[in-house]
């Protein structure tokens, strides 16, 4: 483990001259398609810092988009995968077998809410591990529609672009898009035209009738949506709605899919985000989070629906690598030792508090919301409920600047976004909350 000073320290601008010159390079030799949010280049992270090629030290309000919930370098990651490195690297589950894949299946029968027979499968990433839950509910159910949500965001392949709400970046020239994918809406309390009070009920309603009037409830396969929706701008759907549209799927033979693949493994204060309306899903998707930052996804969910797919129907060369095996069984003993779920709901209780207070000072702070380590405030212009994206950016670039790393989300990128790893400590965090408050006095 990198024993890195939980301390921010400036030594150059942001970017400093090292990253400059690796950025030269990088536009040289990788794909312009490929951004990045902040152009410094790490050199070693963990905690809640990264540390960039030129020395400076970054408070990190990223987790490299709610993976390294654990730290970047966790001991029991680094050392568990460590020792499978060592062992051997792969075999493809699919050819030889080994017990890394296993137990991690099994931990996610343990830890994924409801006390059901549970399976699982394991991919690569979580657009995988979201296009794999659409095959099994499709073999399962024996119908092709899949019912997705306003503002929700899949992942980037083929299929998952269809499954994504928003056009820029992730659809725009992209199509044509994978056919038998309907959109309805969803409880965006803060948006909500009768208020955040009516949305739980009139978002389930509306979508509901969608569903029954435009495509048939006994055509759709799967209803998929995030408990919390993560790049759609940290969107809680208003109390009532994810019960509801549970309800609906079970009563109509649909598979409800929750995708916990940002939301998932402590990051709300809870194992999975839906656990807080004591909603069981049929199928969850999980990555991010699961392996300290390994690349591992799932599929978890009702054992019968999981064995619905022939054999040989679900896999991939890389799917549940021996060693993100062994970083996901080293970053769920981390949560458990470290109760990172009580992590999570203390973060949000500093967050929430700081962020109130500068709302007090600040009308552009529309809304403050999102659970745990999983916070964000979405900016609107002055005495309006207009997306203020210009104030976002600005105040993101501002806390770049100050050596705070914070991400922008939101389909009107109005919301600027905070994802702590879970392990931080508070003096950072205020930190990072002291540097946010600063930037608003200058933006
Ligand atoms: N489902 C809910 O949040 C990934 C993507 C950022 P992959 N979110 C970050 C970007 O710009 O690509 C995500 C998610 C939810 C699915 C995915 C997709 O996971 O591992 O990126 O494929």
């Amino acid at each position: 483990m990198s024993a890195i000073p939980q301390e921010r320290r400036l030594v150059t601008a942001i970017p400093g001259p090292k990253s400059q010159e690796l950025q030269a390079r990088r536009l040289g030799a990788v794909a312009g398609g490929v951004g990045s949010v902040l152009p410094v280049f790490a050199a070693r992270a963990n905690g809640g810092i990264i540390e960039d090629v030129d020395g400076n030290r970054l408070i990190d309000f990223g987790s490299g988009i709610a993976v390294t919930s654990v730290g970047s370098s966790a001991e029991a990651v680094v050392r568990r995968a460590s020792a499978q490195l060592a062992e051997f690297t792969h075999t493809c589950f699919m050819v030889t077998p080994y017990e890394g894949y296993v137990e991690v299946c099994e931990r996610l029968a343990e830890l994924t809410p409801g006390d059901h027979a549970k399976k699982s499968a394991l991919f690569n990433s979580g657009a995988e591990a979201v296009e794999n839950a659409v095959k099994i509910a499709r073999a399962y159910t024996k119908r092709q529609a899949v019912v997705v949500f306003d503002h929700g965001y899949h992942g980037r392949t083929n299929l998952t672009m269809a499954l994504t709400a928003k056009n820029m970046p992730y659809k725009n020239g992209f199509g044509p898009f994978a056919p038998e994918i309907y959109r309805v809406p969803v409880a965006y309390g803060y948006r909500w035209p009768t208020g955040a009070e009516n949305a739980g009920a009139e978002a389930s309603a509306q979508a509901i009738d969608m569903i029954v009037k435009q495509i048939g409830a006994e055509n759709v396969a799967a209803i998929i949506i995030e408990p919390v929706l993560g790049e759609g701008g940290f969107i809680e759907p208003a109390k009532g709605f994810l019960p509801a549209i549970s309800k609906f799927a079970t009563d109509n033979g649909i598979v409800f899919v929750a995708d916990e693949i940002q939301s998932g493994f402590c990051r709300t204060g809870q194992w999975f985000a839906c656990e807080d309306e004591n909603v069981v899903p049929d199928l969850i998707t999980t990555a991010k989070g699961i392996a300290g930052g390994l690349p591992l996804a799932a599929v978890t969910g009702r054992a019968k629906m999981m064995d619905a797919p022939h054999s040989g129907g679900l896999g991939g060369t890389y799917g549940g690598n021996p060693v993100a095996c062994a970083a996901a069984l080293g970053a769920i003993e981390t949560m458990k030792e470290l109760d990172l779920n009580a992590k999570a709901k203390r973060i949000e209780e500093v967050m929430k508090a700081r962020l109130t207070a500068i709302q007090e000072k600040y009308d552009i702070v529309g809304d403050i919301r999102g659970r745990g380590a999983m916070i964000a405030i979405e900016l609107v212009k002055s005495g309006t409920k207009d997306p203020n994206p210009e104030a976002t950016g600005a105040l993101a670039k501002a806390c770049h600047a100050e050596g705070l790393l914070v991400l922008t989300c939101g389909t009107y990128g109005n919301v600027l976004r905070f994802l702590p790893p879970l392990v931080i400590g508070e003096d950072l965090l205020n930190e990072g909350m002291d540097i946010i408050e600063a930037a608003f006095a200058r933006v």
